[in-house]
């Protein structure tokens, strides 16, 4: 087979791309290794940036986001039993979009059967090969292996995937920062208990109350990294939950059966270059976030922008100037999420070695939120997310 772009991934960087790639009459194929069923049932991200809306909108894929996602003008951040509003859209006329990472990959598979895109799921063994000047990519489908030809690879693999492996040591610089716990989420469908999200500060460590519509909530808990989820009841789960959220919203808290139970780790991730010769590497391949800056989605969606622009100038025009600055262009905007995410990781969260003194600073920093405008648009031009 022969392609002009093949995409290794088909979470929502590897699709969104294949997609923009193919309106702008750029051939490629998805090569996935799971299920369609399996991708679609991974429970992920809540919140869309402005500029992810707008991407989406962009590619034609925004109808249903529109009609069922709920539009947030800002969240509250609750530490010692009150909470702070962050109101972006006074500060910033700004807004963000609840719509739940599920639905917009549903919405991505759909637009790509509509148009008749090539993803081919359950592929085994995804090899790169001919880097960096004359790519190809094995796979095995249904026991029999296959080649397909191209101009690039686009490495939307995500953390575990093989793209980024594909890269020398000598060329790859990597940068990471584990973080001593992780995140219990909880799907449950009960009503959310409050009409914007809540990030909560508590010396019990940080929870989050998000939703996906009216029906059905999202909750998150800290806890230590090496936590079980079948040490966590349901029960269990809401009573901690109440414990660390402020006082009227434990009072209103719905509680019900969990429809969905995991915990994942937390880490701030960054490879460098994001491009060798014709190889790029898009999302999760590159960069990880820890959750609670909200970023990781959103930064695969500022990914593609750049490499699509970057891809169709150079077909289109001859333009190489976008694919030979793609790496640095797309870097700019990682750190700056990776720094957001991390600033707020360590706002939010209790450290097992955090001494009085780094209490000390926390509370001062929530403190310096409550009472300074500056300070609150600092966190919601961040939050909303930087310009592309
Ligand atoms: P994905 O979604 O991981 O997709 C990569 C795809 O590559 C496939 N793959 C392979 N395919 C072929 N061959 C191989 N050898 C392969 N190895 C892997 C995988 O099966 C998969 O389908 O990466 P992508 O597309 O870059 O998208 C990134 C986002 O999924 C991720 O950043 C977000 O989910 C992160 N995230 C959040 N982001 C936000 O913007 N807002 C949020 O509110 C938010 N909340 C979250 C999150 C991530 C979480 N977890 C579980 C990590 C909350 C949580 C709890
Ligand atoms: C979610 O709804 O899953 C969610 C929302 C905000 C975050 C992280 C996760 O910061």
């Amino acid at each position: 087979m022969r392609t002009q772009v093949c995409i290794i991934g088909g979470g929502p960087a590897g699709l969104l791309l294949s997609h923009i790639l193919h309106r702008a009459g750029i051939d490629s194929i998805v090569l996935e290794q799971r299920s369609r069923s399996y991708v679609l049932s991974r429970i992920r991200a809540g919140v869309l940036e402005w500029g992810t809306v707008t991407e989406l909108d962009q590619a034609g894929l925004g109808e249903r986001m529109h009609r069922e996602g709920f539009v947030h003008d800002g969240v509250l951040i609750a530490a010692r039993n009150r909470a702070i509003r962050i109101d972006f859209k006074a500060l910033l006329g700004k807004q963000v979009m609840v719509y739940g990472q599920t639905e917009v990959t549903h919405d991505l598979y759909d637009a790509r059967d509509a148009m008749g895109g090539r993803v081919i799921d359950e592929a085994d063994g995804v090899t790169l090969h001919g880097l960096p000047d004359r790519p190809f990519v094995t796979y095995v489908k249904n026991g029999t292996e296959e080649r397909i030809d191209c101009d690039w690879i686009a490495g939307c693999d995500g953390f575990h995937g093989p793209s980024r492996q594909a890269l020398p040591k000598s060329i790859l610089k990597t940068f990471e920062k584990v973080y001593p716990f992780g995140w219990l989420g909880v799907l449950s469908e009960t009503p959310p208990v409050a009409d914007e999200l809540i990030y909560a500060n508590h010396d019990r460590g940080f929870a989050l109350c998000s939703m996906r519509n009216e029906h059905l909530s999202r909750y998150y808990l800290q806890v230590p990294l090496e936590d079980r989820v079948e040490n966590w009841s349901d029960k269990a789960f809401w009573d901690e939950l109440k414990r660390r959220i402020p006082h009227d919203a434990a009072a209103n808290l719905v509680t019900g059966p969990s429809v969905e139970k995991s915990i994942a780790p937390l880490r701030s991730f960054v490879a460098e270059p994001m491009r060798w010769g014709k190889l790029f590497l898009v999302g999760d391949a590159a960069h990880i976030v820890p959750p609670t800056g909200a970023k990781g989605l959103n930064l695969a969606v500022s990914d593609v922008h750049y490499l699509s622009r970057a891809l169709i100038a150079h077909y289109r025009d001859g333009d190489d100037h976008g694919v030979d600055h793609y790496s640095e262009t797309a870097l700019a905007r990682v750190w700056k999420a990776i720094r957001f995410s991390w600033w707020m990781t360590t706002l939010l969260h209790r450290f097992p070695d955090q001494t009085e003194f780094d209490q000390h600073i926390q509370a001062g920093e929530i403190d310096y939120l409550e009472h300074s405008v500056a300070a609150r648009t600092v966190l919601a031009e961040n939050y909303t997310g930087l310009p592309f």
